[in-house]
């Protein structure tokens, strides 16, 4: 028999149990609703990624070019971590297509091409199978709906129509699947210092960003994430401040390193 694949394995069953139904092999039809299965019992709960014991998710954010592929990349030596990085290629290039630039060229006709785009490949990552204990992901579905598709909205940059298309999806996924996060490391920053690594770093998509656009959506972690204003919170917050040199930062991760650690192996939080 050959191992199933388990990033694509899904069963219907209460949070946090053992899993003890057989699952087809590298097929969907492991997803099962019960909604939709007419012989089956409805089973109050969520999806869960089949066969795999629980494991600590620990999600960097903070805004854009604040440091987090840096941070990740930091941890990815530690054993037992196993991260990921975002799918930003993908964005970048979606069987040829680019929708990230065409968002910040038209936010109004692309902001909604670009989010469900993003939603589907965050969703992936939340359910992908790692080999270690611990994974550690840059950002997570959360932000990109809290903070992108919010700020979308808010600015006046994405119909109300489709600001609720994606709200529905989100809340359906939220609601029928288990993404449990158990820390969130927020690297705090000030919008200035990014607007400063964004133009060093020259990502052709983002020139056209102005320092407003930082400054909203610092704002939105900030209101999220410190003051607990906006959306719901999936997870103990570790605040980092984030505006020293790359040296620096270094020392300030080795110095968390423990707190991390041990904070994400704590009481498993689940949205
Ligand atoms: P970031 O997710 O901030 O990634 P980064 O690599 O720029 O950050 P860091 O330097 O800290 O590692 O953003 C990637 C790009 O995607 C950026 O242009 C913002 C954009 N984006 C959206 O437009 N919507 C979203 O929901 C998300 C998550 C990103
Ligand atoms: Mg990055």
């Amino acid at each position: 028999m050959t191992a199933a694949p388990a990033r694509v394995l899904l069963s219907l069953m209460p949070v946090r149990r053992p899993v003890v139904q057989t699952v087809r092999s590298g097929t969907t039809r492991g997803i099962r609703t019960g909604a939709h299965s007419r012989n089956q019992p409805v089973i109050a709960g969520k999806l869960v990624r089949n066969g795999d014991s629980r494991k600590t998710v620990i999600c960097v954010e903070g805004n854009i070019a604040s440091g987090k592929t840096t941070c990740l990349e930091y941890f990815s030596k530690t054993s037992n971590i196993e991260v990921q990085t975002e799918p930003v290629s993908k964005w970048r290039d979606v069987r040829g297509h680019n929708p990230l630039a065409l968002m910040y060229q038209d936010p109004q006709r692309w902001g909604i091409t670009l989010q469900t785009y993003i939603q589907l490949t965050m969703l992936d990552k939340h359910l992908s199978a790692t080999a270690a204990p611990t994974t550690m992901m840059e950002r997570s579905i959360f932000s990109a709906k809290y903070i992108f598709v919010e700020n979308l909205l808010q600015s006046g940059k994405m119909p109300e129509v489709d600001y609720v298309v994606l709200s529905e999806w989100f809340d359906w996924i939220t609601t029928n699947i288990s993404l449990p996060v158990d820390l969130i490391v927020y690297l705090q920053t000030s919008p200035q210092t990014c607007h400063e690594r964004l133009k060093q770093r020259c990502r052709e998509e983002e020139k056209v960003i102005p320092l407003e656009y930082l400054e909203s959506i610092h704002q939105l972690y900030e209101d999220w994430l410190i003051k607990g204003s906006s959306s719901p919170v999936p997870a103990p917050v570790l605040v980092i401040p984030a505006d020293l040199d790359l040296q620096k930062m270094l020392h300030k991760y080795e110095e968390h390193r423990e707190k991390i650690l041990t904070a994400s192996t704590k009481k498993h939080h689940t949205l």
